[in-house]
C-alpha cells in the first residue's frame, strides 16, 4: 500500500502523539491549490454552511473534496486508526500577517466549544486514538509566518479539561470583538485543569513546514501556533478531521455551533474515506454538492 506509516513511524506516533511532516504535493502544485482555494472560498453558491470560518468547504471546492481522500493522508490514518476511517470536519486555519498565535491547547471531544461533546466514542481500543487531524500547509509555514507547535507526548494526560466554563466565546458569550483571542473566540487557558499551570515551551516541536506538507496529530496532543510577526506572508492550512467509524458524530443535534458560527446540520454528513460503516450511527454523504463523488481508494490502492 502506498505511503503506510512504517512500524518505526506508529511507534514514533504512539510516543509523540503526532507524525510528520510528510510531502502530500510538491510545492508549486500546493501553491496552485492554494490559488483555487482562494478564488473559490469567496465563491458561496454551492457552500453547506455559510459561515466565516469556511467549515466544511470540501462539499463545494473540488480540490478539497480531493484532498481530504488523498492517498497520502487515509492510507497513513489507516496504519494508526485501522481500516474504517470518516472525515467529520474540516476547517480552514489562515494566519495573516500581524495575526496572534494561536493558543496552546487539547481537545478529547470537541465539548469545549458548546458545553455538549461532538464525538462519543462507542467502542475504543486503547492505546489507539479514535480521533486524529490532519493538518496542511498550502503555503509555506515559518517561525515568521506562525508555524504549528506541538508539545511531545502530551496526549497522554489532559492539562485541560473540555467541561469548564469559559469565561467568553460561547453562545452569547461570543462577540465579533472577542473573536480575536489566541483561539478563535475562546481564551483556552479557561480550560486550564490546573489555572497556575504553563506549559514547558523548551519542550515544544516548532514545525516549520513546506507547502504541500502534513501533520497528523491527535488534538489530545497539546497544540498552538506562533504569531505571525512577518510583514507580508500569510500561512495557510487546511485541518481535516478524521475519526473511527464507531463514533457518533454531532451527537443529537441539528444545529452545530461554535465560534461564533451556528450550522443547520440536515445537509451535512460524514464521508467514509476508507473501509465501511459497521455501526450506522452516522450520515453520509457520498459527493458533493457539485455532484462529485468523494474519491474513495480501494482497498489495495
Ligand atoms: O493552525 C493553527 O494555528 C491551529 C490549528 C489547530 O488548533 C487545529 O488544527 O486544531
Amino acid at each position: 500500500m502506498k505511503n503506510s506509516l512504517t512500524q518505526e513511524q506508529k511507534d514514533l506516533f504512539n510516543k509523540q502523539g503526532f507524525i510528520g511532516p510528510f510531502k502530500l504535493y510538491e510545492p508549486e502544485e500546493a501553491k496552485e491549490i492554494f490559488r483555487q482555494i482562494r478564488i473559490k472560498s469567496a465563491e458561496n453558491s454551492n457552500i453547506l454552511h455559510d459561515n466565516p470560518l469556511n467549515y466544511d468547504r470540501h462539499f463545494d471546492i473540488e480540490e478539497l473534496t480531493n484532498h481530504i481522500c488523498h492517498e497520502g493522508v487515509v492510507n497513513r490514518l489507516k496504519g494508526i486508526m485501522g481500516d474504517d476511517v470518516i472525515l467529520w470536519r474540516m476547517e480552514y486555519f489562515p494566519k495573516y500577517p500581524g495575526s496572534k498565535g494561536t493558543e496552546w491547547h487539547q481537545v478529547q471531544d470537541y465539548s469545549y466549544a458548546t458545553g455538549k461533546p461532538q464525538l462519543i466514542p462507542t467502542d475504543t481500543t486503547p492505546g489507539t486514538p479514535f480521533d486524529l487531524t490532519v493538518w496542511t500547509c498550502f503555503t509555506e509555514s515559518t517561525r515568521e509566518n506562525g508555524c504549528l507547535k506541538l508539545m511531545p507526548g502530551s496526549h497522554n494526560e489532559m492539562f485541560f479539561d473540555e467541561s469548564k466554563n469559559p469565561a467568553e466565546g460561547r453562545d452569547e458569550l461570543y462577540t465579533a470583538v472577542n473573536s480575536d483571542t489566541g483561539f478563535y473566540g475562546y481564551n483556552f487557558s479557561d480550560f486550564k485543569a490546573d489555572p497556575n499551570w504553563e506549559p514547558d515551551e523548551s519542550k515544544a516541536a516548532v514545525m516549520e513546514m513546506k507547502p504541500g506538507e502534513c501533520i497528523i496529530f491527535s488534538a489530545r496532543c497539546m497544540h498552538a501556533s506562533l504569531p505571525n510577526t512577518s510583514e507580508r506572508s500569510t500561512r495557510f492550512a487546511v485541518a481535516c478531521r478524521y475519526v473511527q467509524s464507531h463514533v457518533r458524530v454531532y451527537p443529537d443535534t441539528t444545529n452545530f455551533r461554535a465560534h461564533g458560527s451556528d450550522f443547520d446540520l440536515s445537509n451535512w454528513g460524514c464521508v467514509q474515506v476508507s473501509g465501511e460503516d459497521k455501526f450506522g450511527h452516522n450520515k453520509f454523504r457520498t459527493e458533493n454538492n457539485l455532484g462529485q463523488p468523494f474519491p474513495v481508494l480501494t482497498p489495495t490502492e
